[in-house]
């Protein structure tokens, strides 16, 4: 779909680099291995990427790359969670199917920046 200004609908909303790391898989814990992924949020979805040297935010495009994998934001819930890791600035985003990921970065503005923006998309996918 298109806006009045002829932008496609699934607009990309934001994308940069996060620590992530899945911590469970459908209620089941897993063990903890985080990496820097390459986060894209566009549309109802957060996509990871494994490799972010080869993009940056004004040339991403749907379909540049493979993603990692991607989480549907319908239903999904959000909180800080620093009590689950000895890094500073985690975040905590647990899907409808029971998968969780924690989300850091060592800029405190950034993480800020992303829990206020996937909040904002989780809360209007509420109200469609
Ligand atoms: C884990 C690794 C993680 C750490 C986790 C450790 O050890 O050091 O970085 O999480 O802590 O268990 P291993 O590499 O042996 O799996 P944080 O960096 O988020 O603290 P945890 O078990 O307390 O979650």
């Amino acid at each position: 779909p298109l806006t009045p200004r002829g932008q496609c609908f699934n607009e990309l909303e934001k994308a940069g680099l996060l620590n992530k790391t899945k911590i469970s898989e459908g209620g089941r814990k897993l063990r903890k291995n985080w990496n820097q992924s390459w986060v894209v949020l566009v549309g109802n979805s957060l996509v990871f990427f494994k490799d972010p040297k080869s993009q940056t935010p004004s040339s991403w495009k749907p379909g540049n790359s493979r993603p990692e994998s991607s989480v549907d934001l319908r239903g999904a819930q959000l909180e800080f969670a620093d009590c689950l890791s000895s890094k500073k600035n985690v975040f905590k985003l647990r899907t409808v199917t029971g998968n969780e990921f924690l989300l850091q970065s060592e800029t405190d503005s950034l993480v800020r920046e992303w829990y206020n923006t996937i909040q904002g998309v989780i809360d209007r996918l509420e109200r469609e």
